[in-house]
């Protein structure tokens, strides 16, 4: 059986896409990459339903995943043959990752960008997604050496991780081979160092505060290269239209069914049952709800079906943890 078709729906600049580009390619998938803006309106998704508006979004055949999280469970599900990034401490990774790393780390991290040198439009628009007040560029840059504070407190724990390792050349979690957990991390320190405004800590005038840290990250560096060199076409997406993408979705049929969870309370209450129409939205940020029709609720993840524009269905998977279901009124 040929594998599924993987499209990623992201723009450049998206850290949370070069997130998933990292493990699509450590993984050596290959997949077809839609652009979408950097900011709505986003007409290759609204053509297919989605009005999730967090990016990435990863359709594997006709299955489609919100939130990095899931998409990495669901690539090492549906690549079962490609190197796997689970390893060991696979539920911890997932828990830091989700609760430490893509939570509180991101948050902090993306207060450090240059928001005065952003667009005016692009602030509003950042402002709306985040919720609560508007960001103030002059504030939030006034505000730097509380975040830069903050930052060197969580880069404490993570030095001091990498401290307990066996060897030097292990990765974060002291495995001689790359984990999900390490990518998760990397591509926030990298993007942090790559702002320019986190100098004081990537590059400094003395001797630095986190030289283990800074090897670690060079030690990623060099699996990506290896990854690269040693599958040089895998991994590496060629550009799709929006068409494109949606005609390599609804020619694909879905990947089994989708699981209930019998003891689930939501069901177990009546407050949803299979068949509803519901909406899922993230708890978090984006809150933008996603309708369709619910097919499948487990532990894990709720499972939707979601009608394009045209009139076709594809399944739509979120994960339980940082999203809500509900039966829409
Ligand atoms: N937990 C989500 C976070 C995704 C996220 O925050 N994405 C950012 C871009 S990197 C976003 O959607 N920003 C608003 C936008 O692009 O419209 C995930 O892992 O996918």
């Amino acid at each position: 059986m040929s594998p599924p078709a993987v499209v990623l729906f992201a723009y450049q600049q998206s850290p949370y896409a070069a997130k998933l580009e990292l493990c699509l390619l450590l993984k050596g998938i290959n997949y077809s990459y839609c652009t979408v803006g950097r900011m709505p309106p986003r007409p290759a998704l609204q053509a297919l339903g989605v009005t999730y508006r967090r990016i990435p979004v990863l359709a594997i055949g006709n299955d489609i995943i919100f939130d990095t999280a899931l998409a990495i469970v669901a690539l090492e599900e549906a690549f079962p043959e490609s190197k796997s990034l689970a390893g060991r401490n696979w539920a911890l990774q997932q828990a830091s990752s989700f609760f430490w790393l893509d939570r509180t780390v991101f948050q902090t991290v993306a207060g450090m960008l240059p928001w005065d040198a952003l667009p005016e439009e692009f602030v509003k628009d950042r402002s709306s997604y985040r919720g609560g007040d508007p960001i103030d560029p002059a504030k939030m840059i006034a505000a730097r050496p509380q975040l830069l504070s903050a930052i060197r407190q969580h880069m404490d724990l993570i030095e001091s991780q990498l401290a307990s390792r066996a060897e030097p050349t292990n990765f974060f979690l002291d495995t001689p081979s790359i984990t999900y957990l390490d990518i998760s991390l990397y591509h926030k320190l990298n993007w942090l160092s790559s702002m320019g405004t986190a100098d004081s800590i990537f590059k400094p005038t003395t001797a630095p505060s986190f030289p283990l840290t800074f090897s670690w990250m060079d030690l990623i560096r060099v699996a990506i290269s290896e990854a690269i060199r040693s599958h040089p076409t895998q991994g590496i997406p060629s550009q799709i239209s929006d068409q494109e993408a949606a005609s390599l979705i609804y020619s694909s049929a879905p990947n089994g069914s989708p699981k209930v969870d019998s003891e689930e309370p939501l069901l177990v209450a009546g407050w949803l049952k299979l068949g509803d129409e519901v909406e899922v939205t993230p708890t978090d940020t984006g809150k933008v709800p996603q309708k369709g029709k619910l097919v499948g609720l487990d532990r894990q993840r709720v499972v939707i079906e979601v009608v394009g524009e045209e009139g076709k269905a594809a399944r739509v998977h979120a994960p339980r943890l940082g999203f809500s279901v509900q039966k829409v009124k």
